[in-house]
């Protein structure tokens, strides 16, 4: 991120040096307030409207009432990228319980925080996209859905922190989460696909997964594009090794083949076809859809 950056707080555009929230915000506090991660292309916002629906379903399960409208939300977001400059972007969106008292009382936080943060996205190495990348199932669990549903993106992300904390220290960059009935879930920032006899399986959300929305692309790219048969199930990590191929979706990742699960060798070894098609099906979308800046 340049120096000169503008980040958005509460309707105005700040400084980087002068975007400040107090140390009361129940954000810090209690981790208490949702986000989006989204990104911009060549001048346009991929599945913006997709990720305020996100933004504002997560801030309804909470119930944390976002102060602006989601089309104000939508015009404050155009505005930061254009002060900024930016035509190809990561944007952080994220709303706080706001200021309140060394209580956990929602109540005592009578105005919430609105922040956007647009800057340059930190990506995987292009040679993992080539390769394929090496994961391993961690033994942290992915939160049940009767405690902290995995659907709502909370500011409170412990739950994946110590899961990456985990891959770190087996020297894999990304980890798979199992549910607590030993399911595949998805990573710590990525949705998993597997792909076996030609068909496509993605874990349903209600097991612990985030209803991304690079995997709800990559499904209809997939019916669509490919005519690949594309189901949610469960699936556990034997389905994983004994896949044809693996890969991840996400906003950051995009489609990252996936080729060693804890020390297995998946397919060939190699990204295979399906997953080849479906990153170049998803540059393409990247660029042919969203919303002008
Ligand atoms: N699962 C989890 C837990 C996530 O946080 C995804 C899946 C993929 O969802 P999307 O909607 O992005 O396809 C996410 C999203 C980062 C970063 O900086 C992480 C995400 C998004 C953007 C950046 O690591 N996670």
């Amino acid at each position: 991120m340049t120096s000169n950056s503008l980040i958005y707080i509460d309707g105005k555009l700040v400084d980087r040096e002068h975007a400040r929230i107090s140390v009361f915000d129940h954000g810090l506090l209690y981790g208490d307030g949702v986000f989006e991660g989204i990104r911009a292309y060549g001048g346009r916002v991929f599945r913006l409207d997709e990720h305020l629906r996100r933004l504002y379903h997560s801030a309804r399960a909470i119930t944390l009432f976002i102060p602006i409208t989601m089309d104000e939300m939508r015009r404050a977001v155009l505005r930061t990228l254009r002060h900024n400059k930016l035509t190809d972007a990561y944007i952080r969106l994220i709303v706080t319980r706001g200021i309140g008292d060394l209580g956990l009382d929602p109540r005592k936080c009578p105005k919430p925080c609105v922040i956007i943060i647009a800057g340059r996205i930190t990506l995987y190495p292009p040679a993992l996209y080539a390769k394929g990348m090496d994961l391993v199932t961690v033994p942290t669990k992915r939160n049940i859905p009767e405690a902290l549903n995995p659907c709502i993106k909370s500011l409170n992300y412990l739950n994946n922190i110590m899961a990456k904390i985990e891959a770190t220290r087996a020297d894999a960059p990304e980890a798979i989460m199992l549910n607590k009935d030993g399911y595949v879930a998805e990573c710590t920032g990525d949705n998993i696909f597997i792909a076996s006899n030609g068909k496509l399986v993605t874990p349903p959300c209600w097991a612990g997964a985030l209803n991304g929305i690079t995997r709800a692309a990559v499904i209809e790219l997939a019916r669509k594009k490919l005519g690949v048969q594309t189901v949610e199930d469960l699936f556990t990590p034997y389905n994983v090794y004994t896949a044809d191929e693996v890969f991840l979706t996400g906003t950051a990742a995009e489609v990252i083949p996936v080729t060693r699960v804890d020390d297995r060798v998946i397919g060939a070894g190699k990204p295979g076809p399906l997953t080849r098609k479906l990153i170049g099906e998803f540059r393409a979308l990247t660029k042919r859809e969203g919303v002008k800046i």
